[in-house]
């Protein structure tokens, strides 16, 4: 049966053509979902803005809007089970990881409404006879455009803000994982959010995803994906003169001094990299050693891997599940190839698992690679996957010019028991984040975006909510100067 989503206030099959949900774990659809044709995207656009205004959303105080948005974490909380099986039925993403994302899912919409409590208008110092207030304002419609690696946690992160922010939005879902959006819908449906303040438009970028960014009527767009996509859209937006906020692709660079805790380094450097099998975006996959614990670091690296349980996310045993999609590990195996081609020596993994019961799925065993330089295809490309680069260094300058010669600058880790040496590369480095003896460490309230081609524009954060706002400023004649 086709599963219905919302727009126009409703839970419709669409006209469009429907999208088969294929579980990676398994290689079985399950679930088709419905997808709007041209005018239904059209029309679901009209009915969020008209919404947006019929509701009085944007003129709702802030603290009323932050009501909703409890409501919706609440909302969101009884249904975690069911938020994490629909992740991990689409994506492949082992349980426990699932469960942890839905629950930062609730975080971050109790964060933005507590954010939007905070909301009001700015004085500004006086140069005359006024008195002159910056006020921020909604842009309307926000077009959310999310990717297929963490659902969950990119759908709220965009969603909440831009809804405390008293926008209405229309969310594209990843076509390869659209069913953890469509629980958002039904989870702020439950929260009595006014119909059409959050609209789900399941589809293809190329169609659906592409006649929502060129609508007049949407006034900003927030999308996190691939760095070509994203130079695409920010095209478009360009062209129609609207805000566009890009989470891009990256290239981390984990960098291992000699006088590291390497036992620390070690969790950190494999966390790093193959926790959600490499597709996230802050993934380190090029890992600097310095030249003194190369070989030792390598080999503790070596025989870990070997000893990760590759096998269906809902076994709790499970490490690491299968890739996103089949087609993503395709795209992966052909970049391990491509390596090996450059000169590379695969140190670990470099294939698919033996296991007959593993057959079906998307599953790629975590990959380590040795013998390139900074310099190779495998090293300034984005994999997404679970390969991992080993480079060695020698000195401080050295590593610091390797690590920043790369398109992208989304973040980096360094591990070393040298405060001074931690403070000169966490400045010296060009990226979004620095982790200084810990990796993968995130927090909604801390700015999160990329340098250089990982992006434009900061998510998360009290600056989060801003992105999703413009400002208005006021001047008020005071009686001096009447
Ligand atoms: O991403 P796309 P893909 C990187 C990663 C990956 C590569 C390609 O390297 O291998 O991108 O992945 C929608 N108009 N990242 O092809 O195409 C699309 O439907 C409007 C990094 O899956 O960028 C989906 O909803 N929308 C990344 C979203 O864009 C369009 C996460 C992302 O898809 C569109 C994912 C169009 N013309 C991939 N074309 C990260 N930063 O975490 C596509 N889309």
């Amino acid at each position: 049966m086709q599963m219905p989503f919302p727009m126009l206030g409703q839970w419709v099959a669409g006209d469009g053509e429907p999208l088969p949900s294929i579980n990676p774990a398994t290689g079985e659809t399950h679930a088709l979902v419905g997808t709007p044709d041209v005018a239904q995207v059209d029309a679901a656009i009209r009915f969020a803005d008209r919404a947006r205004r019929d509701s009085g959303w944007s003129q709702l105080k802030p603290h009323q809007r932050a009501m909703r948005l409890q409501a919706v974490a609440a909302a969101i909380e009884q249904r975690l089970d069911h938020f994490a099986t629909q992740q991990m039925l689409d994506n492949g993403k082992p349980w426990k990881e699932c469960k942890a994302q839905a629950a930062s899912a609730v975080a971050t919409f109790r964060y933005y409404a507590a954010v939007c409590e905070t909301l009001g208008a700015q004085v500004n110092p006086a140069r005359g006879d006024y008195l002159s207030l910056t006020l921020r304002e909604p842009y309307g419609v926000v077009a959310a455009i999310t990717p297929w690696n963490s659902p969950l946690t990119m759908e709220a992160q965009k969603v909440a803000p831009a809804l405390a922010a008293g926008n209405a939005v229309v969310l594209k879902p990843s076509e390869v994982t659209p069913l953890s959006a469509l629980a958002l819908a039904q989870a702020c449906e439950a929260a009595g959010l006014p119909p059409g303040l959050l609209t789900v438009l399941p589809g293809l970028g190329r169609t659906v995803g592409h006649e929502l960014v060129k609508h007049p009527l949407v006034r900003m767009v927030s999308f996190t994906g691939g760095t070509g996509t994203g130079r695409a859209l920010a095209g478009v937006a360009a062209g129609r003169l609207v805000p566009i906020a890009l989470e891009l692709g990256g290239k981390s660079p984990q960098i291992v001094f000699n006088d590291a805790d390497l036992d620390a380094a070690e969790k950190g450097v494999l966390d790093g990299i193959f926790e959600g099998m490499g597709q996230s975006c802050v993934a380190g996959s090029r890992l600097f050693v310095q030249r003194g614990v190369y070989d030792a670091f390598l080999q503790r690296l070596v025989t870990r891997v070997g000893q990760f349980r590759v096998g269906p996310p809902d076994v709790p045993t499970t490490d690491l599940g299968p890739l996103a999609s089949h087609a993503h590990r395709d795209h992966v195996e052909r970049f391990v190839q491509a390596a090996l081609q450059e000169g590379g020596t695969i140190a670990a993994g470099g294939r698919r698992p033996d296991d007959a019961a593993l057959e079906a799925g998307a599953y790629y065993l975590p990959t380590i690679i040795t013998g390139l330089t900074n310099q190779s295809r495998t090293c300034r490309e984005e994999i997404f996957g679970p390969v991992l680069c080993v480079i060695p260094f020698d000195d401080e300058a050295e590593v610091i010019a390797q690590a920043n010669d790369s398109d992208y600058g989304l973040a980096s880790g360094i591990w070393t028991r040298d405060f001074a040496r931690a403070w000169r590369l966490a400045n010296a480095l060009q990226a979004g984040t620095v982790w200084i003896n810990t990796y993968k460490q995130l927090s909604i309230a801390a700015p999160f975006g990329g340098y250089k081609d990982s992006g434009l524009g900061r998510e998360k954060g009290l600056g989060g909510l801003e992105l999703y706002q413009q400002s208005k400023s006021i001047y008020l004649a005071t009686p001096h100067a009447l």
